[in-house]
């Protein structure tokens, strides 16, 4: 099995990059750049009419959405355990977790980092309130440590990463309201699969 994963560089399809590689499924990425729109063209409409990154394509189909390219991973190389497939209720967890990354936090942050026009003054500062008042959620209730599920790694722990590297390149994770979030950022980071998801993204640590 092959398939394709199509991306945009240091956004949040980082965290179904990391997916495949973590469960070591045969792929190839495709680059859609959304600087330039590449992502309204027919041709990626063709691929995802949402006109959004992630889209998976497989053999049957493609799979749009973080959390569902991470359950679909996870199911496809169980003996990587990626995630508690094996176990209803940890599994529904698992995505709990997910759809609250893409639902919650990912929109929150995304309107104080993608806004066009960007915002400013009073529309800026209760935007970054709310974005920091879902990070908080995260670091004092959602994220057990070191790994968001305690001490075993799933794929949650890589999406989680998008958002944590996306907080701290805006100086909104800071050390002593975040530990557990800034922790968790540096132990993600230092996974090689996630170096790999890095240097073939030409990103860094950050
Ligand atoms: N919840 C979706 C979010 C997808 C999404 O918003 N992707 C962004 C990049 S982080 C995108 O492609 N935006 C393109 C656009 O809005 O034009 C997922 O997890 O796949």
């Amino acid at each position: 099995m092959s398939v394709t994963l199509f991306i945009s560089p240091g956004a949040c399809a980082m965290a179904s990059h990391v997916a495949l590689l973590e469960a070591g499924i045969d792929h190839e990425t495709q680059v859609v750049d959304l600087r330039t729109g590449q992502q309204r063209t027919p041709e990626y409409l063709a691929v995802n009419p949402a006109g959004s990154t992630p889209a998976l394509k497989t053999d049957q189909g493609v799979i749009t959405q973080n959390a569902a390219i991470l359950a679909w991973a996870a199911q496809t190389r169980p003996d990587k355990s990626l995630a508690p497939v094996d176990d209803a209720f940890a599994f529904a967890r698992f995505n709990a977790f997910n759809g609250w990354l893409a639902s919650s936090l990912h929109p929150a942050l995304g309107k104080v980092l993608f806004s066009r026009p960007p915002l400013e003054g009073e529309a800026k500062t209760q935007a970054i309130e709310f974005a920091l008042s879902k990070l908080d959620l995260a670091e004092s209730h959602l994220v057990e440590g070191p790994w968001a599920f305690g001490e075993t790694w799933t794929l949650t722990d890589g999406y989680l990463m998008v958002f944590e590297r996306w907080a701290r390149q805006a100086k909104l994770l800071d050390t002593a309201r975040f530990p557990k979030l800034n922790a968790h950022l540096d132990k993600v980071q230092s996974r090689d699969a996630v170096k790999r998801m890095l240097a073939d993204e030409g990103l860094e640590a950050v």
